[in-house]
């Protein structure tokens, strides 16, 4: 992995790190302030984070010239619960892009709910109850697709892995989906993926109408995968993420860190 995370009370001691380690020309990535989670306020008071690489890793010299598309973010509006759903391969990050997402948008102070409808795979409900506990969210059974959730301003559904090679799946899922009045479907794909992979996913599950794509696991890949990913991408860009932890290591396709993950985007959907 060529991206690294640094950690300090303050941007300008984050910053000494990055250029301790990575020398005076590293390239910052990202920078955040990390407030502690509630439950652990009492001894740790929280920071700044910083995700940065060594200038001569050469994955943005030249930038990755692709054309892509990127989709705005997820807008959130008081008073009119706006329910997004996360479709994907299993594996692919639906869980973490959602634990991710419910972090971001919690601590902007609106009132996230999820929804556990990933009812196939064994352990799914239990990650995020056990994410939406840390985050201090409300978690609902599959049942609750058919309420109105009205005490949310956003509801993030995880719904069950499918594949092109799944009809029944795909079936089931989309059956969930009609009950669950969404009004958004993100695709999740992993950048690890070949191209032909990554076509074939989205051409058989566009029959689940999604309308835009998160690309996932960034960090795992170098820069010819993240073209090829790009040039596969059929559906605009709505989020990245580039890492495994939650919160942060996620950012919207027109953010400043996507453009230095990815290059610049050719048009706006
Ligand atoms: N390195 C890396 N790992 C990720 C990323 N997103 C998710 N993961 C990991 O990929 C695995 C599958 O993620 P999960 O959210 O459970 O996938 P799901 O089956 O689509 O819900 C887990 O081990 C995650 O921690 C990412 O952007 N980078
Ligand atoms: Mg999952």
């Amino acid at each position: 992995m060529l991206a690294r995370r640094y950690e300090a009370p303050t941007l300008e001691e984050a910053l000494a790190l990055v250029r301790q380690d990575l020398g005076p020309d590293a390239l910052v990535l990202y920078t955040r302030e990390r407030p502690a989670p509630r439950w652990r306020r009492w001894w740790d008071p929280g920071g700044v984070e910083v995700i940065a690489m060594p200038c001569h890793a050469g994955r943005f010299d030249p930038p990755v010239a692709v054309r892509w598309r990127s989709a705005p973010p997820i807008r959130v509006r008081a008073g009119r619960p706006r329910r997004v759903a996360f479709i994907g391969p299993t594996g692919a990050g639906k869980t973490t892009t959602i634990a991710k997402l419910a972090c971001e948008f919690s601590l902007r102070g609106w009132r996230v709910h999820l929804v556990a409808g990933d009812t196939y795979r064994v352990g799914a409900p239990r990650q995020l109850q056990e994410y939406a506990r840390a985050l201090d969210v409300p978690v609902h059974p599959v049942s609750a697709l058919e309420e109105d959730l009205a005490s949310a301003d956003l509801v993030l559904i995880d719904l069950p892995g499918v594949h092109p090679a799944m009809p029944d799946r795909i079936q089931a899922v989309g059956a969930m989906m009609e009950r669950a009045r969404l009004h958004e479907v993100h695709l999740v794909i992993s950048a690890t993926c070949a191209a032909p992979v990554l076509e074939a996913v989205q051409e058989g599950l566009a029959v689940l109408r999604p309308s835009r794509v998160v690309l996932t696991h960034l960090d795992e890949v170098d820069a010819g995968q993240v073209r090829s990913a790009l040039t596969a991408l059929r559906l605009p860009l709505s989020y990245i993420t580039y890492g495994p932890n939650v919160p942060g290591y996620i950012a919207t396709a027109r953010s400043r860190a996507a453009a230095r993950w990815l290059g610049d985007p050719c048009s706006s959907a």
